[in-house]
């Protein structure tokens, strides 16, 4: 049997493996995915930590390769993909791209993130009672934000779709997961962006 190029292991929930799983769609690569249960009774999969010893999702196996961490990922994915206009180059365009792309993950992601390990995770992160709340209610500050880069324009950085619509569907999905609801031309670009036809059918 033929070996795909690509080997995605991602949880069998939603987490950060969905965006590399996307990408891997846009780009029409050669890929499977394993799908797996992070943890029993409490404990870290044995398989998941033979990966990657930090035991993190999503990895990726290229060739001798062990990639992690989504956005560097995909980064790596469009450096030997077909599509370049997945990251603006003309410096304007980029400045947009990385804007929204570091604020995000300082602003937005950091606090979701401690969100998740208070809830779904809190078996193995032991946050003190009320950072739940807190860390939802800074997400609600800081996402406006990010509203003000979806306009009438098909995608949040103008004509071209790029890495930074899917990690904007990531980042507003994930906060609905929370319990946040955004204003409606959000709405709009989600439902937009995730008719694509790549938009995986098996994304969680
Ligand atoms: N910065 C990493 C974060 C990876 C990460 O923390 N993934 C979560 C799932 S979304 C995970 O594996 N959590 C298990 C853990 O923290 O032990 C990325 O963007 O890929």
């Amino acid at each position: 049997m033929k070996k795909t190029e690509f080997t995605l292991y991602a949880y069998n929930f939603r987490s950060r493996a969905e965006r590399v799983l996307w990408l891997l769609e846009e780009l029409q690569l050669d890929y499977q995915v394993i799908r797996l249960n992070p943890f029993s009774e409490g404990v870290k999969n044995p398989e998941i930590l033979k990966i990657n010893p930090q035991g993190k999702m999503p990895t990726l196996l290229h060739k001798d390769k062990v990639l992690t961490d989504s956005l560097a990922i995909m980064e790596y994915l469009v450096s030997i993909g077909n599509n370049p206009t997945l990251i603006p180059s003309n410096p304007d365009d980029n400045y947009r791209f990385r804007n929204f792309i570091y604020y995000t993950l300082t602003e937005v992601e950091a606090y979701l993130w401690v969100a998740d390990q208070a809830i779904r995770l809190n078996a193995i992160y032991s946050w003190p009672e009320g950072t739940q709340t807190e860390a939802v209610s800074r997400v609600q500050k800081s996402i406006p934000h990010l509203y003000s880069f979806i306009s009438d324009a098909d995608f949040s950085m103008g004509d071209n779709f790029t890495l930074a619509d899917i990690y904007a569907q990531s980042i507003f999905s994930w906060s609905m997961s929370l319990g946040l609801k955004h204003p409606s031309h959000v709405m709009d670009y989600l439902k937009r962006i995730e008719s694509r036809p790549a938009y995986p059918k098996s994304i969680i």
